[in-house]
């Protein structure tokens, strides 16, 4: 039985203020900046919008970094500004969700100074300290995220503090009540500010095991993989049922936890606490590391389109009126899709509105990333002194360091580097791109000229107005949001098609995911004659009967009349 919910039917919008747009001149997106364009998001037929972290931060990770729960970020404006902001959101019959980052919070926050402060400390307990093994060495060998060690010693109190992500980000110790206590007081403050949900940042990493077992290690490497010690550990369905008893239940809010290798049972698991809902979708990470790696984001891998249609396929079924997924294919973390499973070059339009297409026609709520609606590229700066973001700064400076040649390091970040989906915002082809009259703090796209918003709401054909196109038409078809999933030509290494089907409503997409030309036969069980073409992102249609000729990249949404 399908359960009708709001944010099943929504459509997010995810915004990562810095790079947004610059009200005031000074280099810096900010909330006013965001008030700005509003109506740009609602004309494009959002529901939702996502604010990246906005609170008070010394900003080392771009905001993940808090110092202050309850205060704005310098340069982003105050809290009068983003009450406002929250009031012109609903004014528009809009929502609006933040993230929340409690794994984790700045050196620099109140509660860690007074921790550091000494052993006995009423907020020592609030992190993760420990003595470490004996001969000067941490209690694991764990690798954090942005390279070196998890564990940083403090000489004043002689022992090692936990931070997953750059020193700068101690952990916070979950396993304290009061500690917990004070996360769920700050939640409710935010909720009755009016938001309308929660991002959980790493959420699935609260827990951990006490233990702290060495990770596996290469015979090159320096640390060892915590991640089965630290993802989805021992306490962490207990923390989500107690914040769900405490805040999250009482409020009719979406939630949308960063879940890294949780898997499906996980989804399905905390999807439900009783008939309460906790976790209302997750972002799972495998699609994001199907052309990389599996371990080394860094390492490349060519894509294999079945391994795609396997991961959705898998995602579709196992939670299939069981509990609810998103469906996102870039963030600030990740490159730009359309130069990662598209053409950023010759199909730049057609190869991003076939990923569209792909992502509007999946089960689960769409997140789409600020600039994908207009086809932004990745971005390749030659000078590393261009990059602002600390995990690429870390990796190249190890990197070099162990001796491998810039060039090839230099390859690499242009690749994967988060910074690709940090540059600006590309408005038009004015100076810097309309984002801002003075210097903006990264540097811009240098393809500005061409792809920015004021092109792409001049011309019919743009990617923008193909997005909103299928948002509008995932709206009025039921059966493209509830629709069970069934993928047809499965073993088509080219071509990616599927049903969506519920009650008596039919749609049928089929997806050249690549950039050669294909002729096939559908199979008997369809008869096309049936269908009528709802969409094509080359305008008209080149089926006749059975037979169906695709183009590079061509899509289209099929629907049964
Ligand atoms: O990201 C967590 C995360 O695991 C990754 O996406 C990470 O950014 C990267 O892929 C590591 O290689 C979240 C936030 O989205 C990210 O911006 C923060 O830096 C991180 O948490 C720490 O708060
Ligand atoms: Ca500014």
């Amino acid at each position: 039985m399908v359960e009708r919910r709001w944010w099943k039917e929504s459509v997010v919008y995810q915004i990562y203020p810095r790079s947004f747009n610059d009200s005031n001149n000074d280099g810096i997106g900010d909330i006013q900046g965001i008030i700005e364009k509003i109506d740009y998001i609602k004309k494009l037929g959002i529901d939702v919008i996502w604010l990246c972290p906005i609170y008070k931060s010394p900003n080392v990770d771009n905001g993940y970094d808090i110092s202050d729960y309850r205060k704005v970020m310098n340069g982003f404006g105050n809290l009068q500004d983003l009450e406002k902001l929250i009031f012109e959101i609903h004014n528009r019959n809009m929502k609006i969700i933040m993230d929340l980052v409690v794994n984790h919070t700045s050196d620099e926050h109140d509660w860690f100074i007074n921790s550091k402060e000494s052993k006995d400390n009423p907020y020592r307990d609030y992190y993760i300290w420990e003595k470490g093994k004996n001969e000067n060495k941490p209690s694991s060998n764990w690798e954090s995220f942005f390279g070196g060690s998890t564990w940083t010693y403090d000489e004043g109190t002689d022992e090692y503090y936990l931070h997953l992500f750059t020193e700068k980000q101690p952990d916070l110790n979950w396993e304290n009540p009061e500690m917990r206590n004070k996360i769920y007081k700050i939640m409710r403050w935010w909720l009755n500010k009016g938001i309308d949900g929660f991002r959980m940042d790493v959420i699935n990493m609260i827990s951990k095991d006490k233990d702290f077992p060495d990770g596996e290690k290469g015979p090159n490497d320096d640390f060892g993989d915590g991640t089965p010690y630290f993802l989805n550990g021992p306490h962490l369905y207990e923390y989500l049922k107690e914040m769900g008893e405490k805040v999250l239940f009482d409020y009719d809010i979406m939630t949308v936890g960063e879940t890294y290798k949780f898997g499906w049972e996980n989804a399905v698991k905390f999807a439900k606490v009783g008939d309460q809902d906790l976790l209302n979708m997750v972002f799972h990470f495998e699609l994001m590391s199907v052309d990389r790696h599996e371990d080394n984001k860094w390492v490349k891998k060519e894509i294999n389109l079945k391994e795609i249609k396997e991961i959705y396929k898998k995602w579709n079924n196992k939670l299939y009126n069981k509990a609810w997924n998103s469906i996102y294919l870039g963030n600030h973390d990740q490159p730009r899709i359309v130069s990662r499973f598209g053409d950023d070059q010759k199909y730049r339009k057609k190869s991003a509105k076939m990923l569209a297409t792909m992502m509007m026609t999946m089960p689960g709520t769409p997140f789409i990333y600020q600039g994908e609606e207009i086809g932004m590229t990745n971005v390749a700066f030659q000078d590393i002194g261009k990059y602002r973001d600390v995990e690429t700064i870390n990796y190249y400076r190890l990197q070099t360091k162990k001796g491998r040649p810039r060039d090839e390091v230099i390859k690499e970040i242009h690749r994967v580097s988060r910074d690709n989906s940090r540059t600006p915002m590309q408005w038009n082809d004015q100076l810097n791109a309309g984002f801002s009259q003075s210097t903006p703090w990264i540097d811009l796209n240098p393809n500005y000229e061409e792809i920015n918003v004021e092109k792409a709401l001049k011309e019919d054909d743009s990617i923008f107005y193909y997005y909103q196109k299928l948002i509008e038409i995932r709206k009025n078809n039921l059966a493209l949001i509830y629709g069970r999933y069934e993928t047809i030509l499965e073993n088509n290494e080219d071509i990616f098609s599927y049903k969506r089907e519920y009650k008596n409503k039919k749609n049928l997409i089929i997806i050249n995911f690549f950039s050669d030309k294909i002729n096939f036969n559908l199979s008997d069980e369809i008869n096309l004659n049936e269908y009528s073409l709802l969409i094509s992102n080359y305008g008209n249609n080149s089926y006749s009967n059975n037979l169906i000729k695709l183009r590079p990249y061509e899509s289209l949404i099929f629907t049964l009349s």
